[in-house]
């Protein structure tokens, strides 16, 4: 029997619930009905389990989790473990191959031999160059690219030694992984290790997993990930504040509508620049549409709404309600949280669903292989033209297409808020730091993630950033979460006086900014860890990253990805709450290691929380508790001196 939630338990996003009301009325299932449908498997969900051999299956009790044990003898926290890390590789390796995507671009883009894509930022070339130590001095921007590009490269395939971007991490950090032993060797070389220790009889000892499990996924967030977005932001344009729209109304009636949802930014970057192509355009007109409307979606959504002001149609649970538009001509995918139900989706309307990637086929859905290193405009054109050609069989009176879209600021990039609060000449997160010292600024969260479709969508992830915003807290944001944020007003500067304490809105007021920072992609997690270093690099802070005012969640998390980026922000000193629940038996040694011990070891731990008025408490107080170790817990108000004052000042 069917046991649908009604539509206003399952998002608070207008357009959303429009169009899932519109799906059933048409009797098109989505993935909240498919969730409602088939509850979670309480064991897998406690990772009780164990399927690494044939011995078992194996399945321990959660109730008494250390009454039996798997047919090889592994335990209860065996098995936790062993599913952690196991997740953690998933993430890690997800990240750094479109890492490695990057770098091989940027390779040919470098060599000088891909005329589709160009250096758009030399700056940031240069700042990367030095990152990796290249020599840049009398050198020509080719020779340097191509260095670059390989010493990137070599990131992934290294055996020995430590992955080059850590040193950027603050020295007490650096040294404390080394002390650990957790410094990555080598991308790949982490994942396939990790791989081996979960093995079935290999690692079997809980606390050297999940250390083992830090070490991978430091490879992603100082490795694979942190290569990505400094390759993309060379060949894209680093970040700067601009302006656009996002939300399903970006979806535009008289036009043909394009989305492009995965990760990777560069056919994104391409078809944008396809996008206004006067013959392509003349094709869409010719076909009846008043022009080419390219929208962005999920995280190559993320990527180019942030660099171009590409609009965005909306979050990883709007997937389908934007096919469900009955307008959307052609959705075309790469990489990951691409959803296997969208294909059947796209089926119950006329939109045509394209792969495009050769690691991402899906049964049933046209392929057209798109590569950046060669013949990029070529396929783009091929792939605009599947959009236009379908736009005549749209039926019209299936198209419903939400009005509400939302204006907002994105583009912090660490670059970005540097330049912000300093000036071209005198960047500097000084300004940010002396007003988390003097409290206007309680502290920073990062609040990440996807959408969960078993929880209320964007729901968590809006209710926990007012609480923090009413706190003084200021949010940075990447992923589906930032998109969640974005729709619902919270990235324009207005948005300081309507949510912020008085201390953080004088702040944003002051700076012009607004209280909630979109940073990017989920890849871009990244850009926070350079941040966070960049306020201990710039004192009176403390000198490690686990000393700083800050917390991070991913409140509706859902990809193993999430998994890989909470546990290097951990493994780099930050506190981290997750929603949803993360797979652990409560009381068990693993669980207290996660949420407990590890911060002797490391700085950071996990918390689990699913009230979003909680989830905040727990950061606030974790914020609280580092202020109070810095003495800086006392807000010290701005004392205005009169002229007696004045004298009595010694200086
Ligand atoms: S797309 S990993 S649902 S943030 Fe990056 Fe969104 Fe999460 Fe995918």
């Amino acid at each position: 029997m069917s046991k649908l939630r009604e539509i206003q338990d399952i998002t608070v996003c207008e357009s959303t619930a429009q169009m899932l009301t519109k799906a059933r009325a048409e009797g098109v299932e989505t993935p909240f009905d498919r969730a409602d449908n088939m509850s979670a498997c309480p064991i897998g969900a406690q990772n009780a389990c164990c399927k690494h051999c044939a011995m078992g299956p194996c399945r321990l009790s959660s109730k008494a989790p250390y009454e039996k044990v798997g047919v090889c003898g592994a335990t209860i926290d065996t098995f936790q473990a062993r599913g952690f890390a196991r997740m953690v590789a998933a993430g890690t390796a997800a990240h750094s191959d479109h890492g490695r995507e990057m770098s091989e671009l940027f390779l040919s883009v470098a060599k000088g031999e891909n005329p589709d894509f160009v250096i758009k930022d030399p700056a940031r070339l240069l700042a990367f160059a030095k990152d990796f130590g290249v020599e840049t001095e009398g050198r020509t921007e080719k020779d340097i690219a191509v260095d670059l590009a390989e010493a990137c490269l070599s990131q992934f395939g290294q055996q020995h030694g430590h992955l080059k971007l850590m040193e950027t991490a603050p020295k007490k950090r650096f040294d404390k992984w080394k002390d650990l032993g957790v410094l990555s060797r080598g991308v790949d070389r982490e994942v396939v290790e990790m791989m081996h220790r979960t093995h079935m009889g290999v690692d079997q000892d809980y606390k050297n997993l999940v250390l083992g499990a830090s070490r991978c996924s430091l490879a992603d967030g100082w490795g694979g990930a942190m290569i990505s977005t400094g390759l993309s932001d060379i060949m894209f344009g680093t970040p700067k504040p601009i302006r656009a729209e996002i939300d399903l109304g970006v979806l535009k009636k008289e036009y043909v509508n394009i989305i492009v949802h995965g990760h990777e930014p560069h056919m994104l970057d391409m078809l944008a620049e396809l996008s206004s192509d006067a013959d392509l355009v003349a094709k869409a007109k010719a076909q009846g549409a008043a022009g080419i409307n390219l929208v962005g979606m999920c995280c190559s959504g993320n990527e180019q709404l942030i660099r171009r002001g590409i609009p965005h149609a909306g979050n990883f649970m709007q997937c389908d309600p934007a096919i469900v538009t009955g307008a959307v001509d052609a959705m075309m995918v790469d990489v990951q949280c691409i959803q296997q139900g969208l294909v059947k989706m796209a089926s119950c309307y006329h939109t045509k669903f394209v792969t495009t990637n050769y690691r991402a086929k899906i049964e049933g859905a046209q392929h057209i292989e798109f590569h950046g290193e060669h013949d990029a405009r070529k396929t783009g054109i091929e792939l605009m033209m599947v959009g236009i050609n379908n736009y005549k069989n749209r039926k019209a009176d299936r198209v419903e297409i939400p009005a509400h879209k939302q204006t907002m600021v994105g583009g912090f990039s660490h670059e970005s808020i540097n330049y912000m609060l300093g000036g071209t000449y005198r960047g500097s997160y000084t300004p940010l730091n002396d007003n988390i010292i003097n409290g206007r600024i309680r502290g920073v969260a990062g609040v990440v993630g996807c959408n969960n479709p078993r929880v209320k969508h964007d729901w968590v992830h809006i209710e926990l950033v007012k609480e923090l915003l009413k706190n003084d807290v200021l949010v940075v944001q990447t992923g589906c979460s930032a998109i969640a944020l974005a729709k619902a007003g919270f990235m324009q500067p207005e948005a300081a006086a309507k949510y912020c304490g008085p201390g953080l809105r004088e702040v944003c007021e002051t700076v012009g900014m607004p209280p909630v920072l979109h940073s990017g992609a989920c890849v871009d997690n990244s850009r926070v860890l350079v941040a966070l270093s960049e306020m201990v690099r710039t004192g009176g802070l403390g000198d490690d990253i686990s000393d700083l005012p800050v917390a991070g969640a991913a409140p509706e998390w859902m990809s193993e990805k999430a998994v890989a980026i909470g546990h290097y922000f951990v493994s780099s000193g930050v506190f981290t709450v997750f929603g949803v629940g993360l797979p652990h038996v409560p009381g068990t040694k693993f669980a207290d290691y996660l949420f407990g011990g590890i911060e002797q070891d490391l700085g950071g731990k996990w918390a689990v929380e699913q009230d979003p008025y909680k989830m905040a408490q727990l950061m606030i107080d974790h914020i609280n508790k580092k202020r109070e170790a810095l003495g800086i817990q006392e807000k010290k108000e701005r004392k205005l001196f009169d002229m007696e004052a004045r004298r009595e000042l010694k200086v």
